[in-house]
């Protein structure tokens, strides 16, 4: 089956690790006869500067009409591309995994996984400036509250089977209050599952101190955000953080990280976060459209990428020596060594 997939470089290290993800696939198309159309479209900071707007029809229209699409970073444009997109098309769930692992330079050995809650929230964009001050609406709501808890429980059941509510609804009592009582509600009908409650900054602290008490934490847009980097720097760095962002028809998989400007052009920015991203993807549609064979593409990826890991091939981020292309390379080979 064919599959069409809307890809966007973006901007910073995004369009040196895109190349490196894209002969990954390439090789990947070969050893298991794929069918990929993949249409490339422009968005971010360059894309603004260029041709005035970061987000251009083209490149909405395209995700749209695509069965996936890949992202890579995007610097300050961030909220008119990436949150814009997340609310065009309801992508509202953010699955963020973070996992240590063999050879990666990981504070602890962790396994977790981070739904964020990817609509609403301090994310809306509704700031305004008074009287010489500013204020921004937070938004929660049931509805979203609970589609989010659904997502947590449903990854959680093929999982350890322990669910962390992260709020902090003893100080903002009727927004974190609303979440973790809908989000409550919803768990509430999974009896299989372990459920507990962390206020946002103790979690913080646990996930430094004993992250092995987490299996899969459910949060929302601004928490989900800030605690995902830092589950990431535990698992070894950001570098390997890849996310899923899910609406009920269409999803777009992204790296966690930023677009590294400070070392932009340097050849030496990490792939494998775009290409867990894709490993992300596949898992999606072979979900979405009972493929089992992309399902075993998927493991494939992960396989091949704990390899290489396993070998050395790292980038400097990584305490590694090899360049973005050498990753690339290297990666290529083991999809047809394996
Ligand atoms: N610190 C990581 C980073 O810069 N991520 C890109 C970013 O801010 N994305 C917006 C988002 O995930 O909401």
């Amino acid at each position: 089956m064919m599959y069409r997939i809307a890809w966007i470089p973006g901007d910073g290290i995004g369009p040196e690790i895109s190349d490196a993800a894209i002969k990954f696939l390439e090789a990947l198309q070969k050893r298991f006869s794929l069918n990929l159309d993949i249409s490339s479209y422009q968005a971010g900071d360059s894309c603004k500067a260029r041709f005035g707007v970061a987000l251009p029809k083209e490149t909405i229209e395209g995700v749209k009409n695509s069965d996936a699409a890949v992202k890579g970073p995007v610097g300050e444009s961030a909220a008119d591309v990436i949150v814009r997109l997340r609310q065009m098309l309801d992508l509202y769930a953010n699955v963020r995994p973070a996992k240590s692992y063999a050879n990666l330079p990981y504070l602890k050995d962790i396994d977790l996984v981070i739904v964020r809650e990817n609509t609403e929230d301090l994310y809306v964009g509704k700031e305004f400036e008074v009287n010489g001050g500013a204020v921004a609406l937070r938004v929660i709501t049931e509805k979203a509250s609970k589609r989010i808890a659904k997502v947590a429980a449903e990854i959680a059941l093929s999982r350890r089977k322990k669910v962390t509510i992260v709020h902090k609804a003893n100080v903002m009592r009727k927004t974190c209050g609303l979440f973790a009582k809908s989000v409550r509600g919803e768990l509430a009908k999974y009896p299989e599952l372990s459920v507990n409650e962390v206020y946002v900054d103790a979690a913080s602290m646990m996930l430094i101190r004993n992250p092995e008490v987490f299996d899969v934490i459910v949060t929302t847009n601004l928490f989900g955000d800030i605690l995902s980097d830092e589950a990431a720097q535990v698992a070894g760095g950001l570098g390997m953080a890849a996310s899923a962002n899910i609406g009920t028809s269409k999803a777009l998989f992204e790296p966690v990280h930023g677009s590294a400007p400070d070392i932009a052009g340097k050849g030496i920015a990490n792939p494998y976060s775009m290409i867990l991203s894709c490993k992300m993807m596949f898992e999606w549609l072979s979900n979405k459209q009972n493929d089992k064979d992309l399902s075993k593409v998927a493991s494939f990826i992960e396989q091949v990428c704990v390899k290489a890991l396993s070998n050395g091939v790292k980038t400097p981020d990584l305490a590694g020596g090899f360049t973005t292309d050498q990753v690339a390379e290297k990666l290529c080979s083991l999809v047809f060594m394996k």
